[in-house]
C-alpha cells in the first residue's frame, strides 16, 4: 500500500510539472498564434493586390500617401507597423497594440529558366513576449 502511495504521488508530482509548464507556454502560445494569423492577413492582403500600380507610374514601392489607398503589391513595401497590427485602412485593431509587423516586398524571377518575374512578399511579426519572431513569406506572379 506504501509503495502504491509513493508511485501516485511521484506520478502527481510529474503532473504538476507538466501542468505549471503547459500555463506558461500557453500564454506564449496564444501570442504566437495571434502572431501567425495577424501574418496571414498581412501577406494575403499584399498578394491580392494588383502587381504593379494600375495608374501606371510603378516606383517598385509605395506611391500611394496612406495604407487605405494601396493598390498594388509593392505598395505594402512600406509597411512597418511599430505600433500594432492595423487593419486594410490603415485603423488600429484592438488589443493587437503589442504586435510590430514589418513587410518587405522584393522582385525575383521564379521557375524552371527563371522565367516568371515575381514579387516576394515577407512579412515578420514580433512581440515583447515571444521568443521568435514570426516570418510568412509569400509570391505575387506578374500574370
Ligand atoms: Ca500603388
Ligand atoms: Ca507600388
Amino acid at each position: 500500500m506504501i509503495v502504491i502511495t509513493v508511485v501516485v504521488s511521484i506520478v502527481a508530482v510529474g503532473l504538476m510539472g507538466v501542468y505549471i509548464r503547459s500555463q506558461t507556454s500557453s500564454a506564449e502560445s496564444v501570442i504566437q498564434i495571434q502572431a501567425i494569423a495577424i501574418a496571414q492577413g498581412y501577406l494575403e492582403e499584399a498578394v491580392l493586390q494588383a502587381y504593379a500600380d494600375p495608374d501606371g507610374g510603378e516606383t517598385g514601392s509605395c506611391e500611394e500617401a496612406a495604407r487605405q489607398n494601396y493598390d498594388d503589391v509593392q505598395d505594402y513595401n512600406c509597411i512597418n507597423d511599430t505600433a500594432g497590427a492595423r487593419d486594410q485602412f490603415g485603423g488600429a485593431l484592438p488589443g493587437l497594440n503589442e504586435y510590430n509587423i514589418n513587410v518587405s516586398v522584393t522582385g525575383v524571377v521564379l521557375g524552371s529558366g527563371n522565367n516568371v518575374a515575381a514579387q516576394q512578399v515577407t512579412v515578420t511579426v514580433t512581440h515583447d513576449q515571444l521568443p521568435q519572431s514570426i516570418l510568412l513569406m509569400g509570391y505575387r506572379a506578374n500574370y
